[in-house]
Formats: C-alpha cells, sequence, structure tokens
C-alpha cells in the first residue's frame, strides 16, 4: 500500500514560517511531494535563498510572501496579493511562533510577552481569518496548527509561552467546530523539546543557555514534525487526526528530561 492516501494529487500549501525550523523542514517535505508552495516569514533574504532552493532541488512552484504575522494589515495585504493562479489553497500549516525569554512570571518582561501573545496567539487568528475564504474553497481543506507540549502542561519559567500554546490547543478545538460544516480539517501537531533556532531566539542568543537545554539528552529534529506533518495531511479525507503529541524518547513532560551529563 502506498504511503500516501493522494500520491497523485497536487495540493496548494501555505506554511507560516518557513525561514527556520520546523517550516523550512515542512517546505521541503511537501517539496518531495511535488506539492506547490506558499512560504511566509519576516527574513526577506532567508526566504527567497530557500525558495530557490525549492525550485532548483525539487522543481516545485513556490511563492514567497514577507510580512510579519503580527501586523494584521500586513497580514490581509499579504493574502490579497496572492495572484489568481495561486488562490487554491488546500492546506494551511500554522507554524510561525516563538518563545521570548524565560523568567518567573513575577520578573517577566512584557515586551516578551506582548510579542508571544501577538505572534502565537493573534498572528495565528490573523492568518486563518484571512485565509479561510480561500481555503474554503478548496476539495480537502486542511489546518495543521503547531502548538507545543507546553501547549498541554506547565512548567517553570514557562509562563506565558505556555499560555499562548494553551491558547492555540482551544483555538484548534474552536476552529474544528466553527469550521465543521464547511469540511475543513483541523488538526495540532504538540512537539516537545526540537533543535531548531527556537532556543536561540527564546534565549536572545545566549549560546551557552542553549547548548545546556539540549546537552545529555537527545531532542526532536524538525524533520521529525514534517513527517508528521506531511503524514497527517496525506490521510484520507475521512480520516483527521486531531491533536499528536511528538516528544523525544528523553522527555516524558516539558519539566522532566532524562539527561546523561
Ligand atoms: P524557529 O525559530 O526555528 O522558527 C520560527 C519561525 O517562525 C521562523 O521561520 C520565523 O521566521 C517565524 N516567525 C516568528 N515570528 C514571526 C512573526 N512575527 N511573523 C512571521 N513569522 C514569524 O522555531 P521552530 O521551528 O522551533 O518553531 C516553530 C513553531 O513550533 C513555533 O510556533 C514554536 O512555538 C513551536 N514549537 C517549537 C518547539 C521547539 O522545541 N523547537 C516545540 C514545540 C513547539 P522569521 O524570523 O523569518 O519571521
Ligand atoms: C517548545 C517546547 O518544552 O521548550 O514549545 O516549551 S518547550
Amino acid at each position: 500500500m502506498s504511503k500516501r492516501a493522494f500520491p497523485f494529487m497536487q495540493k496548494t500549501i501555505l506554511i507560516t514560517g518557513a525561514t527556520s525550523g520546523f517550516g523550512k523542514a515542512c517546505a521541503q517535505a511537501f517539496a518531495t511531494d511535488n506539492h506547490r508552495l506558499i512560504i511566509t516569514g519576516r527574513r526577506a533574504d532567508r526566504l527567497e535563498n530557500e525558495a530557490t532552493i525549492l525550485k532548483a532541488k525539487y522543481a516545485v512552484e513556490v511563492l514567497t510572501l514577507n510580512f510579519d504575522v503580527r501586523d494584521r494589515e500586513a497580514v490581509k495585504q499579504a493574502v490579497e496579493s496572492i495572484p489568481v493562479d495561486w488562490r487554491n489553497i488546500d492546506i494551511l500549516i500554522n507554524n510561525a511562533g516563538l518563545a521570548a525569554g524565560s523568567d518567573l512570571i513575577q520578573d517577566g518582561n512584557l515586551d516578551d510577552w506582548e510579542q508571544m501573545i501577538d505572534t502565537n496567539v493573534k498572528g495565528l487568528l490573523y492568518i486563518t481569518k484571512n485565509i479561510f475564504p480561500l481555503l474554503v474553497q478548496s476539495k480537502c481543506p486542511h489546518i495543521v496548527n503547531i502548538g507545543s507540549v507546553a501547549g498541554k502542561e506547565v512548567y517553570a519559567k514557562g509562563n506565558v509561552y505556555c499560555a499562548t500554546k494553551f491558547a492555540v490547543d482551544a483555538l484548534t478545538r474552536a476552529m474544528r467546530i466553527d469550521m465543521l460544516a464547511h469540511g475543513i480539517k483541523v488538526s495540532q501537531v504538540a512537539p516537545g523539546a526540537a533543535e531548531t533556532e527556537f532556543a536561540q531566539v527564546r534565549f536572545k542568543g545566549d549560546m551557552d543557555a542553549v547548548a545546556n537545554l539540549y546537552k545529555g539528552f537527545t531532542p526532536l529534529k524538525a524533520e521529525d514534525i514534517a513527517n508528521a506533518v506531511t503524514w497527517i495531511t496525506s490521510l484520507p479525507v475521512h480520516v483527521n487526526i486531531n491533536d499528536l503529541v511528538i516528544m523525544p524518547t528523553a522527555q516524558a513532560s516539558p519539566g522532566y528530561v532524562h539527561k546523561v551529563l
């Protein structure tokens, strides 16, 4: 039996935050299956470089959209700018997100809080609302939200990041209910610790803190999450994976990692 339910069916897939980590790995994984890709991010140079590589290596069509998901007008304009022959979007991967800082809540930095809430919650909402009218016309519409184990359990100094990912968990369930009549699949992938640029962003370039986080165990790789996303989005139309929690074997929960130092 084929691994893919629709190996012949080319889809148009929009991935937010495709300049790094999970989003970039998802773009590469979908490109191997010859899908058409709309990739987004703030770093224009990386976005264009990624598009050039995808086109050259996989001979796929790629459209880039360079905007900040926190800017609701920019999101609207970016979606309006999508050319007619790219507007048949089948899959939306709501991946753009971040943790900023790692402080006790009483010591928290308000700019960090706003950045996380604006990106992880409001950005995801802006994208979803603007893409919905395009997605709803697809024969196989699917939204995959990248949540986190931080949206399942809180941990010390996780506070606001955890709250944003609990919100993603809630919004995933809410979208599934609200969009049910439109036949839109809504799934969440909730990863545990994965080595991407996530920790560099969280610790604001403190590479000692990054190294310390991943020391003594094997974290997930971006490709592990991309494999899950491509599997979820390849299932038959009548099958939806609501929620998939993926952890490194060495991690039992956000606060419990077995380290061999
Ligand atoms: P990376 O830092 O490697 O990638 C994050 C991506 O999000 C980048 O492409 C970045 O692009 C984009 N992004 C961030 N802020 C914005 C913004 N305001 N507007 C547009 N794009 C933005 O991290 P990951 O790949 O690890 O993270 C992807 C998702 O996975 C996030 O939602 C994260 O919370 C979640 N996650 C990560 C885990 C991990 O341990 N790595 C575990 C569980 C969940 P650019 O900077 O170019 O805008
Ligand atoms: C990132 C996973 O455990 O670092 O969402 O919060 S964790």
